[in-house]
């Protein structure tokens, strides 16, 4: 019986360890910052380890082994060395160490700098290259060069918002009317997912970004490409679009459509994901967020277009993907 329960005990630990990894993991670091932070974990981890099976051992030492009384300066010893001196050596040490890391942790940016803001439910992100006042603006998806440093600087709308990416660094507070600061140095390129992490209201959990990590030049040309206004050709799509007031919450740069309420779409078709990392990038996940929202994420801040046809919402779907 008490075999049993330990296979089974083992398996319970198997199986909840082999969802630790994946792209919303801190085990799988891909980034300098979540490195350290995974190396301050098992150090501590380490140092746990030490006091739990040092006071256990000898707290089963003198009631299994030595049940007699024992003499008092043994007894002393035991009290002074494994209550006062061996935790104060392995704590004093393990803090000192931990804060001898903490600079590192807030080092600056080395040119790029990007503004995040945690609005209800999607991320705006800004692109500031070096020595530039106006951002390119994008949003629900952060792409960051490896093996640089940028500087995140991260604001809120409305309510508290936190930014992780697990894979990439530790997490930072998006507070309404303050700035906080992070950055993050991304050393291997890959797609990893970050989530809202401080409760933010009915949708908080469906609040979430990949982060798109690129070689040097890949981000470049990227940011060149980002940096464009929107190509938006004529056509069924662009008439619907306009016709249906999209214009009144999105931007399409280049275009009349010039609003900041909701995520920017000048080029939307070339983001990984849909509606702040909860839906594929697919016509038929588009259509249906176009018609309800509110399906996908209770509480959008974006009306239902469940008047058009069909046919509307798929040319204008198509239309929208073409964005790139
Ligand atoms: C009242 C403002 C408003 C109007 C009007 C509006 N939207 Fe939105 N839209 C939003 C907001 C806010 C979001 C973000 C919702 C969220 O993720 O919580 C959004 C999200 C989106 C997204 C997902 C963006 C992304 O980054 O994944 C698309 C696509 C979109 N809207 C298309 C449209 C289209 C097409 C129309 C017109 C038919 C439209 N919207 C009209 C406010 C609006
Ligand atoms: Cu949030």
């Amino acid at each position: 019986m008490r075999q049993r329960h330990q296979v089974g005990l083992g398996l319970l630990i198997l199986s909840v360890l082999a969802g630790c990894d994946g792209p919303q993991s801190v085990f799988s670091a891909g980034g300098a910052d979540a490195i350290q932070l995974n190396h301050l974990f098992t150090v501590m981890l380490a140092g746990a380890v030490v006091l739990w099976v040092s006071l256990n051992g000898l707290f089963l030492y003198v009631t299994r082994r030595r049940p007699e009384r024992m003499s008092r300066k043994l007894a002393e010893g035991v009290i002074i060395g494994g209550g006062i001196v061996l935790p104060m050596v392995v704590l004093t040490s393990l803090l000192a160490w931990g804060l001898s890391i903490m600079p590192e942790q807030r080092a600056q940016g080395q040119g790029l700098t990007v503004r995040i803001t945690g609005e209800e439910w999607w991320w705006r992100v800004e692109y500031f290259p070096p020595g530039s006042e106006t951002p390119i603006v994008a949003a629900n998806e952060l792409r960051l060069p490896a093996d640089a440093r940028t500087e995140i600087e991260l604001r809120a709308g409305r309510v508290i918002h936190s930014f992780w990416v697990p894979g990439l660094g530790g997490k930072t507070d998006m507070i309404p009317g303050r700035v906080t600061r992070m950055s993050l140095e991304p050393l291997t390129p890959g797609i990893y997912r970050g989530q809202c992490a401080e409760f933010c209201g009915a949708s908080h959990a469906l609040m979430a970004l990949n982060a798109v990590v690129l070689e040097r030049g890949g981000f470049e040309q990227w940011l060149r490409a980002e940096a464009a206004p929107a190509n938006a050709p004529e056509g069924a799509g662009r008439t619907i679009f306009f016709r249906e007031g999209c214009g009144a919450c999105h931007a399409l740069r280049g275009t009349p459509a010039a609003s900041a309420v909701g995520p920017d779409l000048t080029h939307f078709g070339s983001r990984t994901s849909l509606a702040a990392g909860i839906l594929p990038m697919e016509r038929e996940a588009l259509v249906s967020w176009i018609a309800n929202p509110g399906a996908h994420k209770p509480g959008a801040r974006m009306p239902a277009y469940d008047h058009l046809s069909r046919t509307d919402l798929e040319t204008l779907a198509a239309w929208l993907e073409e964005l790139e």
